[in-house]
């Protein structure tokens, strides 16, 4: 059968299962609009901005798992792709993300609106093609989503020139993909998976630290059956939260730079950590070579090329979590680890006040996002931006299953809140969907609130108004001398600004209000917004000063002299 470049296009989509499109138009991808009424079976939603497109396809994929997609046009439609892109690469998003250019006979000749798209994403890609021929399409598009979702998922991205949209070509889709190097590991090898086992039965002091391959890998019910088999406590890295349920028994929440004093010390007094699908960021392990240098590590990843980059591994066992969990629960003996345990609840109990929702008058952000937390079932979905608030949600909030919690953790990129909420709502439409908005990120991709009312996605928006950019006031605070420089914030009228979005709007100030509020939003069928105008200079504690150890984490205002960023 043979049709245009933009038929093929989204004849593939649908053969690779995609139902929505989030994109924006320009002239170079206007031959693929043309064609799009024709495929009534891709939805697409106009966003007011290709960052906030690229965003809601991240969200898409991580509330549903499937691949999420995102388009825009030439130059500038392809440079604002990147931060999302960047932030679907860092936190392992399988996401497509397609571009036009300039047709063939232009590129490289600096025409208008073009830019070397490939040479620009290619650093910030998990794969990239620049499509120069009709019947090239198919195969890429089959490719690029094998790529995007299998291994360790991330984004991929398609560059076409105008006129291939047009050009002529037979349609054939791909029965199978091969691609020569690209080798996804399955089980563990069974030397090593053996090697582990004996760490696993001799240690008197081991932990888990579960990440967000945990998550992406579907294996939440596989670190269950390991960890409840091992009697193992079990720590997770910010986008690991929902991996294990947090009122598990053994679960002991997030570890970092704002991880609980437990879960920190229990890390700095292991014998043996299992890190399983996570990065070893900076984040959450502290200053490398400060981090428990006498533990055995254990360390568990699809991609072999985290192995031994931040943290060295005693056992580095490249392979897919859901196979390797059984192989190891199979293999380990029984335990219950009853004294270690009975060591880190004490550390927990000794520093209860520490993370402690403060009691008094005062509108916190902790109290607000515990009242979402306790006002909505499992179900909720709660996309954070970055900041404060992002880490109060980590601390407070009860994630009980995966894909849960959508927060930005690699880049850490504010303004993800509103479109990622916007994405993750198309995606799930049936469950709630929650933004916890810092005043700051909400007010870098706030466009987006046009797209939320027109397309009438209920999505709940919290704003957090502190008046600042509050993690970085923090920092000046403690760490600058109070030198507060360009932190302060200004802002338009929240409520009024819904308002002229026809969303409906609910000012808080008191905090005996934030229930009925929270109530209120759940029981509108349309999308809600709530500028809570909370205490302007809380901080968040614990802290790990940048370059300390977990082992130096600070609990509370008195900071040791030393402390220095
Ligand atoms: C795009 C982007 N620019 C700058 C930063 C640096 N940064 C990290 S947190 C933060 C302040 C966030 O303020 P707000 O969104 O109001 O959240 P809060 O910390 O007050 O909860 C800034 C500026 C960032 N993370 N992302």
């Amino acid at each position: 059968m043979k049709l245009i470049g933009a038929d093929i296009v989204l004849e593939s989509l649908k053969r690779i299962g995609v139902d929505t499109i989030f994109g924006y138009p320009g002239g170079v991808v206007l031959p693929l609009y043309d064609r799009l009424p024709k495929h009534p079976e891709l939805r697409h939603i106009l966003v007011r901005h290709e960052q906030g497109g690229g965003h809601a396809a991240d969200g898409y994929a991580r509330a549903s798992g499937a691949l999420g997609v995102a388009l825009a046009t030439s130059g500038p439609g392809a440079t604002n792709l990147v931060t999302a892109i960047q932030n679907a690469m860092m936190d392992s998003i399988p996401t497509l993300f397609i571009t036009g250019n300039v047709a063939r006979n232009l590129l490289g000749k600096d025409g208008f609106q073009e830019a070397d798209a490939t040479g620009i994403m290619m650093p910030t890609v998990k794969h990239n093609y620049l499509a120069m021929r009709a019947r090239d399409l198919a195969y890429s598009f089959a490719e690029a989503a094998y790529i995007a979702t299998t291994g360790r998922p991330g984004p991929v991205h398609i560059d076409i020139p105008k006129d291939v949209f047009l050009e002529e070509a037979e349609f054939e889709w791909p029965e199978r993909i091969s691609i020569r190097g690209y080798h996804i590991p399955s089980a563990g090898d069974p030397g090593l998976i053996q090697h582990a086992v004996k760490l696993i039965d001799a240690a008197e002091q081991p932990l888990i630290i579960a990440g967000h391959g945990v998550i992406l890998g579907d294996a939440c019910e596989e670190l269950r059956l390991f960890a409840e088999r091992t009697g193992i406590p079990v720590l997770n890295t910010l986008l690991g939260l929902g991996s294990i349920p947090r009122n598990h028994i053994l679960s002991y929440g997030m570890m970092g730079m704002h991880g609980s004093y437990e879960a920190n010390m229990s890390a700095s007094n292991a014998d043996l950590v299992i890190a399983i699908g996570n990065r070893m960021d900076d984040r959450a392990m502290g200053r490398f070579d400060g981090f428990n240098d006498s533990a055995k590590v254990i360390h568990v990843d699809i991609d072999p090329s985290e192995h031994n980059k931040n943290i060295p591994a005693t056992v580095p066992i490249a392979g897919d979590v859901k196979h390797v969990l059984p192989q190891l629960t199979e293999a380990v003996q029984q335990n219950t680890h009853a004294k270690w345990i009975q060591w880190i609840n004490k550390v927990r109990e000794e520093h209860a006040h520490s993370i402690a929702v403060p009691e008094g008058p005062a509108l916190t952000v902790q109290y607000v996002v515990r009242c979402i937390s306790d006002l909505n079932d499992d179900d909720v979905i709660i996309v954070t931006g970055v900041g404060q608030h992002q880490m109060w949600v980590a601390q407070q909030m009860c994630f009980t299953r995966p894909r849960q919690l959508i927060s930005s953790g690699g880049l850490g990129t504010m303004g993800f809140e509103v479109p990622v909420a916007l994405g993750a709502q198309v995606a799930r439409p049936d469950a709630t969907v929650w933004s916890i908005c810092g005043d700051g990120g909400f007010q870098m991709t706030m466009q987006e609130l046009a797209t939320i009312a027109e397309e009438q996605l209920p999505v709940k928006m919290a704003i957090i108004n502190n008046g600042f950019l509050g993690m970085v006031r923090q920092w000046q605070e403690l760490f600058y001398e109070d030198n507060y420089v360009a932190v302060a914030l200004s802002q338009p009228d929240f409520v009024k600004l819904a308002d002229a979005y026809g969303i409906k709007a609910i000012r808080i100030s008191e905090r005996d209000r934030v229930e009925g509020a929270i109530e209120e939003a759940n029981a509108h069928p349309g999308p809600v917004l709530i500028d809570f105008q909370v205490e302007a200079e809380g901080n968040v504690w614990p802290i790990v000063p940048a370059g300390a150890a977990l082992s130096e984490t600070v609990v509370g205002p008195e900071l040791p002299n030393e402390v220095t960023t």
